[in-house]
């Protein structure tokens, strides 16, 4: 998020796109109501007339998986209207940059599109991103016309990609009326305005498609060319899914970051921490140096030293993709012989689980770290599996609640909380961290008696948080100290490249900096300013509440909207309800040249080389469809990764015609394990069920509480249908198209049993994070009789 859920309250317009707000964040709807109660619109975005549909004021119907196209539209219909935030535009944006004259783009493709080796016996379009480049005169100067006439710049290049879509053709694509579409662009677009800012929020009716992170991409060059970025009330809005993703994120849950969302060392890229080092990107980031060396003097202490590289040979590097969908083919492949699920159950929650689950037997052994028995550990005696054909030798590892230990969470808007444990854990459960301790230091004993291949990264790990595992001190670790001192860190410019300074995550230096008083537990209400709340708890990075904060003034230093000030240039500095996300020293038109200080350009890009599809968002249907392209040739993303050619549906076959989405219910959570095994909330919502339109229902005679089988080219699973006005057909690209709507917090462990649906959905992802594509396959369902 680049803002925060109580800076909702100063948007005028919010568009919820992917995500149902009302019932999946419903705190965040606090902040979105007190918008409204000053007169901020709200538009709903989704296939289905959800709760938040409910409570806006315009809703927006979309055929699943055709975000793109909408929000190219979005783009189009700001250029075409000229809505644009003109000076933003220019001061802060790449738009009147001029672009490789090499560069171009024809039926779907940009230049450098080759063929290449998938890596697993298929291919899959691999650019060279060469051309996707500026001009640049001799002195290595980027070129620009600030008139944006020249043919060759950001912004014209931009109305020529985004003209093939006007609202009639995005309509007919998403399958929405046109005069919908038409009202949803005029009022948000409403915001280009200088003095009023729209906020986008998101989550997985965004992300979770072969082009999920194009999606995203879409999202901030819309919020950019309208001005909303850096504004209050603006903003490119994640709402963050469970507790803590944020802060696991941020540590590196992913398989391609290391702490502070730096790349993962691969072998073939960086064999050096020179050559690691060498690929530091411009902006802000050519300090990556200072923070990757004191990350591995967090890791590896006094073993690091300038003369070993700072033990970078000790870390880990990536071979090949390690996804969780690859993951999971290497399983089944036989390639790995381990798994550790931490706080996971993949054989629900993963896509195709049942391939997931079965691969699961291919394992020597797996271990399970968890609040309750879930599906996965018990993957060997899931109904009709048989145990002794099974040699997978399992172990449970009980870990305490939330409520049972202290530590930090991260929420949504990137706010470091604090919280104190409520209670002791039961019989043999520890906190997660109490675990983690135990093992690694009964590997490390492991090590020291038997030796092993390469011990080194092991014993020499700086590891030493106490009998029982202080988090405090973990904290500590994480906010980084002086190696020569011990002191705390403030903040991470004071971070340094010589082994001088050690942080487990640069980003997060400073919100453990008093240990007396840590930032992250502070709790003082703001009584005036924008609710930025500065003083209540931590906001990496440095206590900044909204990104790109130089944004919410005019180059010359005067707030865009007088009314809502962030940064206001009093004549000799500024006066400020925010930590500058910019050189505050420098006069008001110096810093406005940087206010994206993260790119080497200094500006947002609108134009960018930053994604393996392309410069530009580009519409293709998800991996399977009911409809070919409208706007090229190419049917889907050319550059993601097919796993398994053989689970695709053809839909010209006729077997699968209609649609699947699959979301969430405010009773349940994710697989179910937290909310299947409470009484009370099974008592609510006490079975799985599908949701179909009462068109659809007609068409196979059905009603509420009628069973099917909704199958797909992977599995099929059975359950009662809900036949719903909340779900309607689409009217797209000339024929009527049906939806099933799918929940998946169900399986077979727990309290409450059901089947688990995702053994229907499939295992391909996005080009860029390959997060499986849930929201949009192709399905069928038949009347059980
Ligand atoms: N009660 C409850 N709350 C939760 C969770 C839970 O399981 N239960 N899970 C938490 C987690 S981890 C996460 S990640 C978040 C997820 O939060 P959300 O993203 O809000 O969750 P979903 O319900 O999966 O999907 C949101 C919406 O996307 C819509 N959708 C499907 N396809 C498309 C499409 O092509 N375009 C558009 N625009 N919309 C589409 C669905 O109809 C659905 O209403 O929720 C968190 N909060
Ligand atoms: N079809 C479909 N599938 C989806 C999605 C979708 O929208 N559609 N959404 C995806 C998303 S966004 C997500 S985040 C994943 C979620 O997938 P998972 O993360 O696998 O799902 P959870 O049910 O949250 O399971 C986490 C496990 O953690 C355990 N747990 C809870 N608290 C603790 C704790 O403090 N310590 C330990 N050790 N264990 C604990 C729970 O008991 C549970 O077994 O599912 C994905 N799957
Ligand atoms: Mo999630």
């Amino acid at each position: 998020m680049t803002n925060h859920w109580i800076d909702y309250q100063h948007s005028d317009v919010m568009m919820n796109i992917g995500l149902n707000t009302a019932e999946n964040h419903p705190v965040s709807m606090k902040w979105i109501q007190k918008a409204k109660d000053r007169g901020g619109k709200l538009i709903c975005v989704d296939p289905r007339f959800t709760r938040t549909a409910a409570m806006s004021d315009l809703y927006v119907p979309i055929r699943p998986g055709t975000n793109l196209a909408f929000l190219n539209g979005m783009i189009q219909y700001a250029l075409e209207n000229d809505l644009v935030h003109h000076e933003y535009l220019i001061n802060y944006t790449n738009a009147a940059y001029l672009v490789n004259e090499a560069y171009h783009f024809e039926d779907g493709m940009f230049s450098g599109a080759r063929l290449m080796d998938d890596g697993i016996g298929g291919e899959k379009v691999v650019y060279d991103r060469t051309t996707w480049s500026y001009q640049s005169d001799e002195a290595g100067q980027v070129l620009s016309d600030e008139t944006l006439e020249d043919p060759r710049c950001v912004y014209q290049l931009m109305k020529q990609h985004f003209r093939r879509y006007d609202l009639q053709t995005v309509s007919e694509i998403i399958g929405c009326p046109l005069e919908t579409l038409q009202a949803c662009a005029a009022l948000f677009c409403s915001t280009g305005k200088p003095e009023k800012a729209g906020n986008i929020m998101y989550a997985m009716g965004i992300t979770q498609f072969t082009h999920g992170a194009e999606n995203v991409r879409a999202i901030a060059i819309l919020q950019a060319i309208l001005g909303n970025m850096g504004r209050p009330g603006g903003g490119v809005n994640a709402q963050r899914g469970q507790s803590n993703v944020q802060g696991s994120t941020d540590m590196a849950m992913l398989y391609h970051i290391i702490p502070g969302y730096m790349p993962v060392p691969s072998e073939s890229l960086h064999p050096t921490l020179e050559a690691y080092h060498a690929t530091s990107p411009g902006g802000y980031w050519a300090n990556r140096p200072k923070f990757m060396n004191s990350l591995l003097k967090a890791f590896w202490g006094e073993h690091a030293t300038p003369g070993n590289d700072y033990a970078y040979d000790y870390l880990p590097k990536i071979d090949k993709e390690r996804s969780h969908i690859a993951t999971s083919k290497y399983m089944g492949d036989g390639e790995i012989k381990g798994m550790v699920c931490w706080a996971d159950n993949p054989a629900v929650g993963g896509p195709t689980a049942a391939r997931k689950r079965k691969n699961s037997a291919k394992l020597d052994w797996l271990v399970s770290v968890d609040i309750f028995e879930n599906e996965t550990a018990t993957f060997w005696k899931e109904p009709g599996v048989n145990p002794e054909e099974i040699d997978t030798e399992v172990f449970l590892l009980p870990a305490a609640l939330h409520m049972e230990r202290d530590g930090s969470i991260s929420n949504s808007g990137r706010w470091i909380q604090w919280r104190y444990a409520a209670g002791t854990p039961p019989g043999d459960c520890h906190s997660d961290l109490w675990i983690v301790d135990r093992l690694f230091r009964a590997v490390r004993d492991a090590y020291q008696v038997d030796g092993g291949v390469f011990p080194d990264p092991i014993l020499k790990m700086n590891w030493d948080y106490g009998e029982d595992a202080s988090s405090a001190r973990v904290a500590m670790e994480i906010n980084g100290y002086d190696t020569r001192t011990g002191e705390l860190l403030t903040s991470f410019a004071q971070l340094q490249d010589d082994g001088s300074t050690a942080a487990g995550c640069w980003i997060y230096a400073g919100y453990y900096a008093n240990e007396e008083e840590p930032a992250c537990q502070r709790r003082i209400r703001e009584t005036e300013g924008v609710g930025n709340h500065p003083e209540w708890a931590y906001a990496w990075p440095i206590n900044r509440r909204i990104l790109y904060n130089r944004c919410s003034a005019d180059p010359a230093g005067n707030s865009w909207n007088p009314d809502l000030p962030l940064f206001q240039w009093n004549g000799s500095g500024w006066n400020r309800y925010d930590v500058p996300d910019f050189n505050a020293a420098l006069l008001p038109e110096e810093s406005a040249r940087n206010a994206f200080i993260m790119t080497g350009e200094g500006r947002a890009r609108l134009f960018s080389n930053g994604m393996v599809e392309g410069p530009f968002p580009e519409h293709y249907e998800p991996w399977e469809s009911p409809l070919a392209n409208r706007v090229s040739s190419v049917q889907f993303n050319p550059c993601s990764t097919v796993w398994y050619p053989d689970d695709r549906a053809d839909y010209a076959s006729g077997a699968f015609p209609l649609v699947a989405t699959t979301y969430r219910l405010s009773e349940h959570y994710q697989t179910g394990m937290m909310t299947r095994n409470m009484p009370w909330l099974v008592e609510t919502m006490p079975e799985l069920f599908v949701e179909i339109s009462p068109t659809l229902a007609a068409d196979h005679g059905l009603v509420s509480g009628d069973q099917v089988v909704v199958s797909s080219q992977r599995g099929e699973f059975q359950a009662p249908v809900c036949v719903t006005p909340r779900v309607k057909s689409f009217q797209a690209g000339g024929k009527t198209i049906e939806m099933v709507g799918i929940l998946w917090h169900w399986g077979y462990a727990g309290l409450s049993k059901g089947p688990v649906t995702n053994d229907v959905a499939p295992s391909i992802g996005d080009a860029n994070t390959t997060i499986p594509e849930y929201k949009a396959f192709l399905c069928q369902i038949r009347k059980v009789v």
